[in-house]
């Protein structure tokens, strides 16, 4: 396909419009807030779904991330279908009906809004992937977001020291802006002791893949990832790609990364916490660059991965019948 024009994806500012009109239209079901602000001072905003979204019910919790990356704009468009598709589904569709009476979603459409202006704004796109934080001693701007989360940080070679590189991990764990703004989000989901998020999808673009941790080691069992966990994963994983076919794998068998935050996710706060990487396969399909006439195809294709995903929220080892 042709390549896609910066007006065949909605801007920063038509996501805040459209998660501002969702709480208006459904005010039961939507509550929005703002988690924090990117470097530059955006908005970084988890809009929650769920019946009675005003009050923090004893519900299982799924969090869904967009947009780590600068020119991933396939993925803000998949947190919006994700938003639109709940909300006009509650009291239409039974599934849906029931999965938002008995969890909450949070939808962060974009974690890094300033490189999303950055990669989307100037009339052209950039190429741009991290974040748009100046780094002390260098003239190289940014810091790859899915590079900096604290757990193993730096530890394996999947991840670069020099601020020039699209892989730069930054000086230190969440010392990017919008790591330690999503992380912090997170870490307040611990109610009573306990994490309330027991599912996450971050949504990348490009390869179909499906792809659970760890990144930072080809072995598929390491502290704190047992056998159980190990095999949860494999067949969650193989589940959700079964629904929109992408291929399903460790990510470490795609390449190591270290600091990405499907590790953090499930290392340091148990998560169930896969990485979506969207259409197309490979780059003749339009690369990051899709043309806008996918959109409503290649979104749609994830709707019954994440509604697996809610269903299997209250406990995901049930897929395997280890109920650990
Ligand atoms: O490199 C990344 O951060 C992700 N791919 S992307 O092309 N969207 O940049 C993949 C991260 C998944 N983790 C591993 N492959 N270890
Ligand atoms: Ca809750
Ligand atoms: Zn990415």
């Amino acid at each position: 396909p042709r390549a896609a024009a910066p007006a065949d994806y909605r801007t920063h500012a038509e996501v805040l419009a459209a998660v501002a009109q969702a709480e208006r239209q459904y005010p039961d079901l939507v509550a929005a807030e703002v988690i924090g602000r990117s470097h530059q001072g955006r908005d970084i905003v988890a809009v929650k779904v769920s019946a009675n979204a005003a009050a923090d019910e004893d519900e299982p919790e799924v969090l869904l991330t967009h947009n780590q990356h600068a020119r991933e704009h396939l993925t803000v468009e998949m947190a919006l279908y994700t938003l639109e598709e709940l909300t006009s589904g509650y009291g239409t569709d039974p599934e849906i009906t029931s999965l938002l009476n008995e969890r909450e979603v949070w939808i962060v459409p974009s974690v890094n809004p300033d490189g999303k202006v950055y990669d989307q704004e100037s009339g052209t796109f950039r190429m741009w992937r991290k974040n748009r934080q100046p780094n002390a001693g260098s003239s190289a701007i940014g810091t790859d977001l899915n590079r900096n989360w604290d757990y193993r940080w730096g530890c394996c070679g999947g991840s670069s020291g020099s601020p020039g590189s699209d892989t730069y991990r930054g000086p230190s764990p969440e010392s990017g802006t919008e790591t330690g703004v999503v992380a912090d989000f997170v870490r307040g989901r611990v109610v009573g002791g306990e994490q309330q998020i027991t599912a996450h999808i971050d949504f990348h673009t490009y390869g179909e893949l499906v792809l659970w941790p760890y990144g930072y080691t080809y072995a598929d069992t390491a502290a704190g990832l047992t056998r159980d966990d190990a095999d949860a994963f494999e067949a969650l994983g193989t589940a959700l790609a079964d629904t929109n076919g992408y291929r399903p794998q460790q990510s470490s068998d795609l390449y190591i990364t270290d600091g990405s935050v499907n590790d953090w996710m499930w290392a340091d706060q148990g998560i169930f916490s896969f990485t979506f990487e969207m259409y197309p396969r490979s780059s003749s399909g339009g690369g990051f660059y899709p043309p806008g006439n996918v959109i409503d195809r290649e979104t749609s294709r994830n709707r019954a991965a994440v509604l697996t995903l809610l269903d299997y929220a209250d406990c995901p080892y049930r897929i395997t019948g280890n109920e650990a």
